[in-house]
């Protein structure tokens, strides 16, 4: 769906004409001040099921809805069904359900006679082509499942990130076309994207600013009434575009903030500085904050939300948002070099199917995560590199790679690669490795080991921006 410009503006233009009537204002304003609305959300993932947790924990009665059964009959039994350690979550969920407050399904037509509906399902990339394109499918089904059960004197809300204009390119004409009623007249219709970070889910939800945009300023103060239920940090007025711009927008500023500490390092590694002596120099005058050079950007976010920042332009070519992304999925392939770089300093015969240790899989340090980790990215770097690796794997937290203990996964390694800072890994003792591996190549992609210490065990230390 390529919106031309003036298809947009006339959109937006609209949208400022639709005014909310006055008794649907009324209705919901009444039922979300006393708690009485009831409450729907649609996709029951890390984002959906603490919200509809912290409604039902309010005391509103809360319809969850998900495609996935296995997820709803945990759910329905108390049990948080995601994976990842999430304080609060598994407790909070037990005494919702317990509460009879919450309760989940897999038949859409739960979503009937509700009076507010979340729309909470992911809207992944299709990357089967460059640029990666959006992939709207599960966002389309959410909207024609609850356009077909939109009532006059509703309210729906899209957490989900958006590309900018989808609100207003896809949501809304689904809506209007199913239910034959006017957005933002006959029903409110908020942008409140989600704002999570895994391991922190439910503070986050509580405690960080809001952006809540509206398709009209009424659509607006009502969401914001209904969020102040359960979020102490600020709740930002705003319009639907604004909302879909600045979620987008500010991955894509992170995105673009990493890369350059990602360039920096490999700056720093031809001109043989060490690049987290300079970062701390740039970083001491106010305004500065270079980020930490590192193996790669991966997660459910970073990678993605750049792509849909840009996704829905036409006239304008971003340059410096591809170019982000470039530099932040080469450094799995950096990571690649290093070691090869280690590998022949080391004088490893690389006929002999050198062992590798890898440690770490998931993309954020003292997770489980994996969506979308360097690790997959490094490990596929290494399969095009063409050479028989013996490659061992180890990461404490994901379920697959728990199995070994990091000293166990070095032993007899040529070379240990370090993907990922978790907090295991930064006990490492250059000593202990020397004596545990067959070899002596370190290749540090978060700066976990000291380099000098390394050198004095007699080990040959290759860091991302610290190879000097
Ligand atoms: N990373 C670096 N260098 C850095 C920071 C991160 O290489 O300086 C890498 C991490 O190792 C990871 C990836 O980038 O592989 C993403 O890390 P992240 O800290 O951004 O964590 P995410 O992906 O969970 O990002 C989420 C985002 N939150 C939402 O989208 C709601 C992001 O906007 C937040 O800034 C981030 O959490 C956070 O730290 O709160």
């Amino acid at each position: 769906m390529t919106p031309t410009q003036s298809q947009a503006m006339s959109l937006a233009t609209q949208s400022k004409a639709r005014v909310l009537s006055p008794q649907v204002k009324k209705q919901l304003e009444e039922r979300i001040r006393t708690k009485t609305a009831r409450l729907g959300v649609v996709g029951l993932g890390y984002v959906g099921i603490p919200l509809a947790a912290r409604f039902a924990e309010e005391g509103f009665q809360v319809t969850g809805f998900d495609i996935n059964p296995e997820k709803v009959e945990s759910l329905n039994a108390g049990q948080y069904p995601m994976q990842g350690e999430e304080p609060g979550m598994p407790e909070l969920v037990a005494q919702v359900v317990q509460d009879k407050k919450f309760y989940s399904s897999t038949d859409p037509d739960v979503l009937k006679g509700l009076d507010i509906i979340f729309i909470v399902v992911d809207t992944p990339l299709d990357k089967s082509s460059y640029p990666p394109k959006l992939s709207l499918i599960n966002l389309e089904k959410a909207c024609q499942t609850i356009g077909e059960r939109l009532k006059s004197g509703m309210m729906v809300v899209t957490e989900s990130t958006l590309a900018p204009l989808t609100n207003e390119l896809l949501i809304v004409p689904i809506l209007e076309e199913k239910s034959n009623l006017t957005a933002g007249v006959d029903f409110a219709l908020v942008h409140c994207p989600e704002r999570v970070m895994p391991g922190l889910l439910l503070e986050r939800l509580t405690n960080m600013t809001r952006i809540v945009g509206g398709i009209n300023p009424e659509s607006s103060e009502l969401a914001i009434s209904l969020y102040a239920h359960i979020v102490h940090g600020e709740l930002k007025p705003t319009n639907l575009l604004v909302a879909e711009i600045t979620k987008t927008g500010e991955n894509a500023y992170r995105d673009m903030e990493i890369a350059f500490a990602n360039e920096l390092a490999q700056i720093c590694e031809e001109y043989g500085a060490n690049f987290w002596e300079v970062r701390e120099c740039i970083n001491s005058i106010p305004l500065r904050n270079v980020h930490k050079a590192g193996a790669g950007v991966g997660g459910h976010c970073i990678p993605k939300d750049p792509w849909l920042f840009i996704g829905h332009l036409n006239q304008f070519h971003s340059q410096l948002i591809p170019a982000a992304r470039a530099v932040n999925d080469y450094m799995p392939v950096h990571m690649k070099e290093l070691l090869a770089d280690g590998l022949r300093e080391a004088g490893v015969d690389l006929s002999m199917k050198p062992r590798i240790a890898v440690l770490g899989s998931s993309y954020l340090e003292n997770s489980d995560d994996t969506r979308d980790t360097p690790t997959q990215a490094f490990l596929e770097a290494l399969r095009k590199w063409g050479i028989y690796l013996d490659i061992v794997v180890q990461d404490p937290y994901v379920q697959e790679y728990k199995h070994k203990t990091w000293q166990e996964a070095v032993r007899k390694a040529d070379a240990v690669v370090i993907m990922v800072a978790h907090r295991q890994y930064q006990e490492i003792k250059p000593d202990e490795l020397k004596r545990l591996m067959r070899g002596k190549v370190v290749i540090d992609g978060r700066n976990v080991i000291d380099k000098q210490a390394c050198r004095n065990a007699g080990l040959i230390y290759k860091g991302v921006g610290n190879t000097v």
